[in-house]
């Protein structure tokens, strides 16, 4: 039986990716996990007694982990998933950035070269590394305009990725992956963060308490939004190819966190609704009935914007005859029933 190591599992993508292999294919999937004082298991659960799937550790910021996996499994794909994700963050730690989301891709594909070369390798690239962007919607001709240290590392993570691969035949490839989202999603994105805060707000309307509304940043931003499971199988695509090539996966669609915002209050059914916007940038506001819902804090602006992203995929449709299966409609839908559900 072939194997797999997917890195990332305990995240949102990449418990979707080994659900995916588990189910669609006939590989044996090693998830390599990094060791946590308060272990995050609960994507993976549901998965630890299939035979096929193993835990296995690595961490991206020890390249001995990453080596000592690879030497003993010798997979015949890899998928990095793991990665330092939240672009917010990587102002206030950009080391650690470039040490995982750069260094850890040279290390794995290192290793690969040196103890698996026929290894087929996959990392996760993004959108972020469009930045400021030139021209919509974004292609793979689109240049690196990142904006973000999170964007910089991904930029520099996929030169590496195309050195290993044109200096020893690897194939090695770093998608392009616009937004992805879904239940699974960690809170401190801004979807998330939506549809949690709008869960507890109609939890707490309905039962005549009171509540905090919840604080925003950038509410002009617009984003290319798509769910996570849809990318999944787009990943396995790409590695069954018969050349390594890079694709782009996006939704083709974009909407602003605002609209985010209009459509997850729409699906949260709060009785009684009556919303209402009033001022403008720092000073704008959502109110339901007279009480303040959404409000903005500049401490959730960033030192550099990404103002607009909008994915082309016409090459992933057409080479890998994918699309995607949920719409931005349905995807706020699930998001905000689930949180509901959960509360
Ligand atoms: O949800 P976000 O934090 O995601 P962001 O920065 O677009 O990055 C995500 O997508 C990338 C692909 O394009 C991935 F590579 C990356 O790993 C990650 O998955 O922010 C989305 C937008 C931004 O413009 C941000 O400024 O929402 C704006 N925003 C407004 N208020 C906020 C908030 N973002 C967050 N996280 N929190 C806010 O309160």
């Amino acid at each position: 039986m072939k194997k797999a190591i997917v890195t990332g599992v305990t995240g949102q993508v990449g418990s979707y990716m080994v659900e995916f292999l588990l189910k669609f294919t006939n590989v044996e999937v090693y998830g390599a996990i990094r060791r946590l004082s308060v272990p995050n298991h609960q994507h993976i659960e549901h998965l630890k007694s299939n035979p096929k799937f193993h835990l296995v550790e690595m961490d991206l910021g020890d390249e001995h982990s990453i080596n000592a996996c690879i030497e003993e499994i010798k997979p015949d794909y890899f998928i990095n998933f793991a990665a330092n994700s939240f672009v917010g963050l990587s102002w206030k730690m950009p080391v650690n950035h470039f040490q995982n989301n750069t260094m850890g891709v040279l290390h794995q594909l290192e290793s690969i070269r040196k103890h698996c070369p026929k290894c087929r390798y996959y990392n996760a690239g993004s959108s972020e590394e469009f930045g400021d962007v030139i021209y919509s919607p974004q292609d793979l001709e689109h240049p690196s305009r990142p904006r973000s240290p999170y964007g910089a590392s991904k930029v520099a993570a996929r030169q590496i990725v195309k050195v290993w691969r044109d200096s020893y035949d690897l194939f090695a490839v770093q998608g392009y992956l616009f937004n992805h989202e879904s239940e699974r999603r960690g809170e401190e994105f801004v979807t998330r963060k939506i549809t949690k805060g709008i869960a507890k707000i109609k939890q707490a309307i309905e039962s005549g308490n009171g509540f905090e509304p919840i604080e925003l940043g950038n509410l002009e931003a617009q984003r290319d939004w798509s769910h996570a499971e849809d990318f999944v199988r787009a990943v396995w695509l790409m590695l069954k190819e018969d050349k390594p090539k890079d694709y782009l996966l996006a939704s083709g669609e974009t909407h602003s966190v605002k609209e985010f915002v209009d459509l997850a209050f729409k699906y949260a059914e709060i009785k009684e609704a009556e919303y209402h916007w009033t001022g403008s940038g720092e000073e704008e506001v959502l109110y339901f009935k007279d009480k303040p819902v959404v409000k903005v804090n500049p401490k959730f602006y960033r030192p550099a914007e990404v103002e607009l992203l909008l994915g082309d995929p016409s090459e992933a449709q057409k080479d890998l005859n994918w699309e995607k299966s949920v719409s931005f409609d349905s995807l706020v839908r699930r998001m905000i029933t689930n949180d509901i559900e959960q509360l």
